[in-house]
Order: C-alpha cells, then sequence, then structure tokens
C-alpha cells in the first residue's frame, strides 16, 4: 500500500469513528478549499454525521452553486464546541485559515487533520495528507475519496472539479499535471455539473472587473532590457474589486503575451503598500521575488514592499 493510501486510510478511520466533525476553509475562500471542503461535507452529511463548517470570511456569491455552501459559518462560537475530529482544507498552517487562536482552545479529544498541496506547508496536523505535487487540494480529496471506495455524488463531484478548475487556471497554468485531468475526467463522468463552473466562475466576469481588466491591458510596457512584460494598478482602481481578479488577470496576460515570457504585475493595496505579482514558464521568478522581501514558487511568485506608484512619462515607477 502506497503511503498516500495509508494516510487515506487512517483518515477515513478516524472520521468513521467521529460522531461530530469540524471541516475548516481557509480565508478569503477560492473555489480549491470551497470545493475540496463542501465535497467532505456533504459524504459526511449523507452518512449522519454532526458537520460543523467555519471559514473566517463567506464564500463570495460566484460559488453560490455549490451545494450546502449556506453550510459555512463566520462565527468562531463553533470552537466552543468539542469535536471528534477538525480537519482544514487547502491550508499551509493554521493562521492561514485564521483558526490560529481557536484550535488551541477546543476541548482536547480532537484529532486535527491536514489536507493540502502547498509546497510551504508546515504539518500541523496529527495527521498530514500534504501532497506538495498535486494540482489542488481537491485532487487529493478526490483520491481519498478513491482510495477509500466513497461514492462520489454529482454535487461532491461538481464541488471538487471547482477546486480543479480554478487552482489550474482551468487547465492552463504550471500546476496542470496528468492526474488532474484523469481526476477531471472521472469528475465529469460522476456527473459534475461543468455548466455551472463556466456560468458562475469562468464566465462570470462583473463590469467592474471587466474595467480593471481594461486598465492592466491598456498599461502593458515591454522592458527590452529585462525581457519582461509589466503593468500595474493604482489603489484608486481597485477599490471593491475581489483580489482574486487582479491574480486571475496577472494569469491571463502570463498566457497571451507572445513578446516575453515573464509577467509582472505590480498593485498598490492599503496600507502604503506595493504588492507585486511575477509569472513566468521558464524563469524562476521566486528568485526576483526573494530580492523584494517575498516568495513563492518557480513559476509563480510574488512580494510585497513599502511605496506608492507614481506614473511617469515613462512608465511606472515606485517611490
Ligand atoms: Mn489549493
Amino acid at each position: 500500500m502506497s503511503s498516500t493510501a495509508h494516510l487515506s486510510g487512517r483518515i477515513h478511520e478516524a472520521i468513521r469513528r467521529a460522531n461530530r466533525v469540524l471541516l475548516v476553509a481557509h480565508k478569503k475562500p477560492d473555489g480549491d478549499t470551497l470545493g475540496a471542503s463542501s465535497s467532505v461535507l456533504n459524504w459526511l452529511l449523507r452518512e449522519g454525521k454532526d458537520v460543523r463548517m467555519f471559514c473566517a470570511d463567506l464564500p463570495a456569491p460566484c460559488f453560490r452553486y455549490i451545494d450546502n455552501v449556506h453550510h459555512y459559518t463566520t462565527d468562531p462560537s463553533v470552537f466552543d464546541l468539542p469535536y471528534d475530529v477538525v480537519v482544514v482544507f487547502d491550508s499551509g498552517d493554521l493562521s492561514y485559515c485564521g483558526v490560529a487562536d481557536h484550535i488551541p482552545r477546543l476541548p482536547a479529544g480532537y484529532t486535527l487533520i491536514n489536507i493540502d498541496h502547498h509546497i510551504t506547508n508546515v504539518r500541523f496536523g496529527h495527521i498530514n495528507l500534504v501532497l506538495t505535487d498535486a494540482s489542488s487540494t481537491a485532487e487529493i480529496t478526490h483520491g481519498f475519496f478513491e482510495d477509500n471506495n466513497i461514492l462520489i455524488d454529482p454535487q461532491m463531484a461538481t464541488s471538487l472539479l471547482t477546486g480543479l478548475i480554478t487552482d489550474t487556471g482551468n487547465f492552463s497554468n504550471a500546476a496542470t499535471n496528468p492526474k488532474a485531468v484523469d481526476a477531471a475526467s472521472k469528475l465529469l463522468g460522476l456527473g459534475a455539473r461543468l455548466n455551472d463552473i463556466q456560468k458562475y466562475i469562468l464566465n462570470d466576469k462583473t463590469i467592474p472587473a471587466l474595467r480593471v481588466w481594461g486598465l492592466l491591458l491598456s498599461r502593458l510596457r515591454y522592458n527590452a532590457t529585462y525581457d519582461v512584460v509589466s503593468t500595474y494598478l493604482l489603489e484608486k482602481d481597485t477599490v471593491d474589486i475581489p483580489g482574486d481578479v487582479i491574480e486571475g488577470a496577472a494569469n491571463f496576460l502570463n498566457s497571451v503575451a507572445g513578446s516575453t515570457d515573464t509577467i509582472m504585475v505590480i498593485r498598490e493595496i492599503p496600507g502604503g503598500l506595493i504588492k507585486g505579482s511575477l509569472r513566468s514558464v521558464v524563469r524562476d521568478v521566486s528568485k526576483v521575488a526573494k530580492l523584494m522581501g517575498g516568495g513563492g514558487h518557480k513559476k509563480a511568485a510574488g512580494f510585497t514592499v513599502k511605496g506608492k506608484i507614481e506614473e511617469t512619462v515613462n512608465g511606472p515607477k515606485i517611490i
């Protein structure tokens, strides 16, 4: 038996014995943390378990097609109850999901399970199913269901496919791998509603979001010295625009700019800070990000520095 199948079996055993389970999605929840956790929620409800869901921020309205999405609460009083099992999805540590202060005050006796694919994961659980070469936590969760012969119904399949599609940028970014595509194929066969994912996630660009894309595109510049295409957003451009819209724009630019391989998007964020996102297919942009005090992956990295962006005739300058 592979070590992954062994871990899957241990997790299944812990959950099977549990009466009350708490599932935790990370802050500013994306399709992956929601897809993975809500698929497990559906399974546990089917098994007649008492399941609570915590997420420090409520899911964005675009995720309304996900079954039982109303089940998530932002109310930390769920941590007053005793649990047999707590599962954290898609989170490298307990701060990232906003429960670093809540977990320690849980009544003792729970098993903490950590299911994740981030390379930075600190193995905070009693059981850690952490696969850093997986495309998504949804892919790992799909494997968990398969390892334990757990029936994946169409609602669960839709949730899991959401995580696969959002974390791989619709099977276009560097996280895309054969296992992800294989899992997606199986989920479609199980009745996943790809139409809903396309309608609510892929084609759900609001007018304000499209205007931000327009600004980003109109400000594109090519720097021949560094062979980098860059663009920028000022704080006033992005009031009320969710961060993932801007991340999505950076990913989009990476897939369409043919003149160069490396894309840099810088933007002002509240607090007098500038956030940079770097994408590349062949360069190790994490080195650049580290020079700026940030980090990330070889092909996708970022940094945050103090400063403002000044628009000059020669393009944007960080001051
Ligand atoms: Mn993820």
